[in-house]
């Protein structure tokens, strides 16, 4: 295969809808460049890009896959997405790696929800969108309906680059706008004959074009001005505009296809390779010393691994993008996330599972390695003596909680190697082993993604599972001050232990300062602090341990066991045995024996006075609370939020956002259990949320009395 200099070279992600044709116009561009020699498709399960087993299975594409065919000597490097938000991780990777995204719209529902998510994801990393309005042949194709919407949803940069002439079954034609020309398109698609535009559609066309040369004047000053003295513009002028107006956004040209029938796929491509943006016209990113790494083809060899797969037969596979420089077989490089040594002895370029082998990739060309030893997804290989790093793919965070367990014991060493490939290749499920909660949590974007999971885990993996609730990290804290004495004493035989402590402890709050003086059943005590451990809790929140002995009633020796003890209760709760956070101890009275003192007998003594004084300082549940963000249409607001009380959630604020309301409030985790399942049930999967820990906050009465009997229960049975 030819090598592809820099500026022979175009990245776009495949986004829109479910269902929307993106991996049947993937199919239809590798089919044109030359790449495949024949179109599969869906209902054929044998397309390039959907080549997965999971993907045969459910006709839908699962993860996001790497492409290119090339065209008229240029290179189109693909990124085939899943539409559904599920896994929406494939959607944001393809769009780091890519410099412009290709919306592709189902022109029988114009703008659907998965449209919209895309689109804001766009948004979010400012990148270029093409408009592709796909399945024109179909019946019920509606273009006009579509394009109002996509006007109404995306504003005036909606521009028409092509119009359809025959809509619906027969569809052969468009009208090219830009080159104000009729394209006519054989039965099996194609190439299509260019001819002049018929009488009786002259007026319509000269219409929309005149629309199209305003809208590219109107990006560019030196243009506008052109426009002002000469009142047109020359083709090349126009295809200025058009390529700076779709760089920053402005402008959002829509092209008119039918991917099944490769009908107007030739065109589009053709504009991608002369109109859309290139390497060098788009931002570049900043290495980890904060400088911008110019696409220089002449620069150090730098690439970044946005995607990491697993293939059978094969093992690992990291596809990468070329940030600078070139990159040759055989390279020695540096991977600056570890340090290790890598050769890049084999490279390669992808069609989904096939995979051809090339010589070198210049500055913004898309490859794959295999067999590298110590490289996977998110890291940076730089040539020796460089170790940049770019600040890399951030995926959301997780809104979906499950607890997984293998149903044979003997599986668990299986179970955790499958979980670590499955993380690998899709990094938005996340695998916890909580030693606190002793399960395996598993997070993710929502059910249907852990769903997939599983059938992985049994048809690929073949390891039987079992999917539980999961439990709650809850922690356990004092709300009043409580005083307690404790003495050890065993003195049976040979050497005897003795120890005896008296604390006092009481509910910390930061900034709090210690006490001077406590009064307990009438008697005062009093408190003069010796010496303070603040002991950041690995599970949050603190301890404070204040040394108050006076006249050396327990020796400083003692002081260290004792503070063992205390941690050994706040790591088991006496509520619930959760871990327990913000209390603060005063050691101040004690006794000791002169043969038969030692740490254990203090470490016991601490451990069981706290635990007595703890019981009787109104000990209390705190549980995890998340702030959640939920974007959702105004029809559906009263709906979310009556849910939202259902769920003891609190509305902490509301605000409206380009077409959406977006509510914002606190919910206990313990609430939050499928709630993507029931809010896409709420709004008919036209709503988005997001979620993150906010605070530990207390449980109500009732709940903390069934979660400290849900406990009971289960001690029982063990
Ligand atoms: N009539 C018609 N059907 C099409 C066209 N393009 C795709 N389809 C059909 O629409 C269905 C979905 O197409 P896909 O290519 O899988 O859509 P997708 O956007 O990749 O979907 P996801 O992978 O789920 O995001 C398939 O049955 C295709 O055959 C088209 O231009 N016309
Ligand atoms: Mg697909």
């Amino acid at each position: 295969m030819k090598t592809y200099q820099t500026d022979q070279i175009k990245n776009i992600a495949l986004l829109g809808n479910s269902g929307s044709g993106k991996t049947t116009l993937a199919e239809a561009m590798l089919f044109n460049g030359g790449v495949i020699e024949r179109r599969g498709t869906i209902d054929g399960k044998n397309t390039v890009s959907d080549y997965r087993p999971i993907e045969h299975e459910n006709g839908n594409s699962i993860y996001s896959t790497v492409l290119y065919t090339e065209f008229r000597n240029k290179k189109i490097n693909i990124f085939d997405t899943p539409g559904l938000d599920d896994f929406s991780g494939g959607v944001i990777s393809s769009l780091y790696a890519a410099d412009t995204a290709l919306l592709v719209i189902n022109v029988q529902n114009g703008v659907e929800v998965g449209t919209d998510i895309h689109f804001r994801h766009t948004e979010k990393v400012n990148k270029p969108v093409i408009i592709v309005v796909n399945g024109l042949d179909h019946e019920k194709a509606n273009f006009e309906k579509s394009l109002e919407m996509m006007k109404e949803r995306f504003g005036n940069g909606i521009i028409l680059v092509q119009y359809p002439v025959n809509e619906g079954v027969g569809f052969n034609s468009v009208i090219d706008i830009l080159k104000m020309k009729l394209l006519q398109y054989p039965k099996d698609g194609g190439a299509a004959k260019v001819s002049d535009i018929p009488a009786d559609q002259m007026d319509k066309a000269a219409e929309l074009h005149n629309t199209l040369v305003e809208k590219a004047a109107e990006s560019d000053e030196s243009l506008m001005e052109l426009f002002f003295s000469n009142d047109k513009l020359s083709e090349e002028e126009i295809r200025k505009g058009v390529a700076k107006g779709i760089l920053t956004r402005g402008m959002f040209p829509v092209f008119c296809i039918s991917a099944k029938n490769n009908i107007g796929v030739d065109d589009l491509m053709d504009f991608i390779v002369s109109e859309a943006p290139s390497i060098t016209d788009m931002p570049a990113p900043r290495n980890s010393k904060g400088n911008i790494v110019k696409p220089d083809p002449a620069g150090p060899g730098s690439v970044y691994v946005f995607k990491s797969s697993i293939e059978e037969h094969i093992g690992e596979i990291n596809y990468f993008r070329v940030y600078s420089g070139k990159i040759t077989e055989n390279l020695d490089a540096v991977n600056s996330n570890n340090g290790t040594k890598e050769r890049l002895s084999q490279l390669y370029v992808c069609a989904g599972k096939n995979r051809t082998r090339v010589p070198e990739l210049h500055t913004g060309d898309i490859g794959a390695f295999v067999k590298l030893k110590n490289t996977k997804m998110d890291h940076t290989l730089n040539v020796p003596g460089n170790d940049w790093r770019y600040e890399g793919v951030r995926f959301p965070d997780p809104k979906y909680r499950i607890a997984i367990k293998a149903q044979s014991e003997s599986d668990d060493e299986k179970l955790g190697e499958a979980l670590g490939k499955i993380h690998l290749e899709d990094p938005t499920i996340i695998i916890e082993y909580s030693k606190e909660l002793k399960q395996i949590i598993v997070h993710g974007q929502g059910e249907y993604h852990l769903n997939i999971m599983k059938w992985h885990l049994d048809n690929i993996y073949k390891i039987p599972t079992n999917f539980n609730s999961p439990k709650i990290p809850y922690r356990e804290t004092i709300t009043r001050s409580a005083q307690a004495d404790y003495r050890h004493k065993k003195q049976s035989g040979g050497a005897g232990q003795f120890g005896e402590v008296h604390l006092i402890i009481e509910p910390y709050v930061e900034g709090s300062s210690e006490q001077s003086m406590m009064k307990f059943g009438g008697k005062e005590i009093k408190l003069s602090v010796r010496g303070k451990d603040e002991v950041d809790l690995d599970w949050g929140g603190k301890l404070i341990y204040c040394n108050c002995i006076v006249g050396g009633s327990i020796d400083a020796r003692f002081m260290p066991a004792i503070l063992k003890g205390l941690m050994e209760k706040m790591e088991v709760g006496p509520l619930t045995g959760s871990y327990a956070r913000d209390i603060r101890v005063y050691v101040y009275d004690g006794k000791m024996h002169p043969v038969d003192s030692n740490e254990i007998s203090f470490r016991l003594a601490g451990r069981n006075a706290f635990s007595q004084a703890f019981k009787t300082a109104s000990p209390k549940i705190l549980e995890p609370v998340y702030e959640v963000e939920i974007m959702v249409p105004s029809d559906r607001m009263g709906d979310v939020i009556s849910d939202l009380q259902g769920r003891r959630g609190m509305v902490l604020g509301m605000s409206s956002e380009k077409r959406f309301e977006v509510i914002k409030a606190r919910v206990p985790l313990a609430e939050m259990n499928k709630y993507s399942t029931a809010l896409s049930s709420i709004t008919g999967g036209r709503a988005m949320f997001t979620m993150r820990f906010l605070e530990y906050a207390q449980v109500p009465g009732d709940v903390q009395e069934s979660v400290i009997k849900a406990y009971t229960e289960e001690e029982e049975e063990e």
